[in-house]
């Protein structure tokens, strides 16, 4: 008989504590494509963990590299010292990385990615004398995690709501999910491109030398795979060349594979200033994020005295050994096992397995990008995310783990995904939702 803990002391994250500890879900073990919980029931995981296991879990090669690490070096500061597995991996890092992005700072987190990122573009303008653009514009419904600078930038209101005044200096792009123009796209939806021009009355408003960067997340996933319209992304790069804004691409769920090509910014041929990735980095074995930075960026700090630090901003952790140890194995597995390109070769067998739930009772959009694809179900009148909850429950009984936002089902399997278990998802997906009311 499995033992179960008691649940009482740990506050879980973004969780109903209450819910949860009357009706627990615990995990003990992964393999691939499945977790197992304490009571031995193996459920197919269709979420990669939380978007991040993108190799599967439990991957033998980066278990074996964290394994060695941790009994050759546990630990180096980052600080005035280095060690060189962090300077392998910033130049592999960059290496695949589009454009000039040639330089890495590395974080333990999606959240610590963005504030990096967000301190990045400010101290830029700074360091090159328009120090007057701190303005940061983010999205409705953009995630950027849950750092105060993340939260000000992000456009998801319950994230936001209690805690304050938030960063001043901050405006928001309209989102572009609009259900009567957009529903059941197969990837990039047509409308919703001139969206972009709205950064145009943003920086009209307060004044282009006001505004230090744009933050999008190529893919919005968090709020439910929101796919950029086509053109959208384009015209965003456009009128912030055009402004001298910087571009940053949050990639904390768009890199390494997860939208069919390696980056977001490759899938959709545009190029930003700063990235933020996390998750797939580690193929998220060990915490750990990374802000890719344009060499002019980068050039534009490396002015005054030679011994003096050009950016005050560091964590105890950036570059952790076994961090390191894993997200080296994991970008080598990536390669080495073809999973970009498996990404891009199973897309359309995502896309075509999802879009077949079109007419299953409740459905009223269906997106995907490469491999996400969220199914985007009516509310219940008056109790909305009840029903978004219930299939979550009743998903996992029946063997398969989705990850529900609201009443919005969201799928992002691993990319070594094989074309059954995708007609596995979406064979118990529609059980359920014949199932429910
Ligand atoms: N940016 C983006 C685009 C993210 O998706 C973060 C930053 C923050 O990363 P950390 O590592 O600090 O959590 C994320 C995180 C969900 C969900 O349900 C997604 C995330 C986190 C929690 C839940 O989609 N993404």
């Amino acid at each position: 008989m499995p033992v179960t803990p008691n649940l009482e002391a740990y506050w879980m994250p973004f969780t109903g504590n209450r819910y949860f500890k009357s009706n627990p879900l615990l995990i003990e073990t992964a393999q691939g494509m499945h977790v197992t919980t304490t009571d031995g029931k193996e459920v197919l995981d269709a979420i990669s963990g939380l978007w991040c296991c993108n190799a599967g879990h439990c991957h033998p090669k980066i278990v074996a590299a964290i394994q060695s690490q941790a009994t050759r070096l546990d630990y180096a500061t980052a600080f005035q010292l280095g060690h060189p597995g962090v300077f392998e991996l910033a130049e592999k890092l960059t290496g695949i990385a589009p454009g000039n992005l040639d330089y890495a700072f590395f974080t333990n987190s999606g959240s610590e990615s963005v504030d990096t990122a967000l301190k990045i573009a400010i101290a830029y303008h700074c360091a090159r004398g328009e120090g007057q653009r701190t303005r940061l514009i983010g999205r409705e419904k953009g995630y950027h995690g849950v750092g105060f600078g993340g939260i000000s930038v992000g456009g998801m209101s319950p994230n936001r709501k209690m805690f304050g005044a938030l960063l001043p200096g901050t405006d928001h792009l309209p989102h572009t999910h609009h259900l009567e123009h957009n529903a059941f796209s197969r990837g990039q939806p047509e409308w919703g491109a001139h969206l972009a021009d709205e950064l145009e009355n943003i920086v009209a408003l307060h004044d282009a030398s006001t505004i230090a960067a744009v933050i999008v997340e190529p893919v919005a996933g968090s709020a439910g795979v929101l796919v950029p319209p086509k053109g959208y992304l384009a015209r965003l790069r456009e009128i912030c060349d055009q402004n001298g804004i910087l571009l940053i691409f949050d990639e904390v769920i768009t890199a390494f594979g997860r939208t069919g090509r390696r980056f977001g910014a490759d899938t959709f041929d545009v190029q930003p200033d700063l990235m933020t990735v996390a998750k797939g980095l580690t193929n998220g074995a060990v915490p750990m994020g990374a802000v890719l930075v344009d060499r002019d960026i980068y050039a534009a700090f490396m002015t005054g005295p030679e011994q003096a630090v050009e950016f005050f901003h560091g964590y105890t952790y950036s570059g952790h050994p076994l961090a390191v140890a894993a997200a080296l194995a994991s970008l080598a597995v990536y390669e080495d096992e073809g999973l970009y390109e498996r990404a891009g070769q199973m897309a359309p067998v995502l896309e075509d397995a999802v879009h077949s739930l079109k007419d299953a009772p409740h459905v009223i959009d269906i997106r995907n990008m490469g491999m996400m694809a969220a199914i985007e179900l009516e509310p219940r009148d008056g109790e909305p995310t009840l029903r978004g909850l219930e299939i979550y429950r009743r998903c996992f009984d029946a063997g398969l783990l989705v990850r529900t936002t609201g009443d919005t089902i969201a799928l992002t399997p691993s990319l070594i995904i094989d074309e059954n278990q995708v007609g596995q998802i979406v064979d118990i997906i529609g059980q359920v939702l014949q199932s429910i009311n």
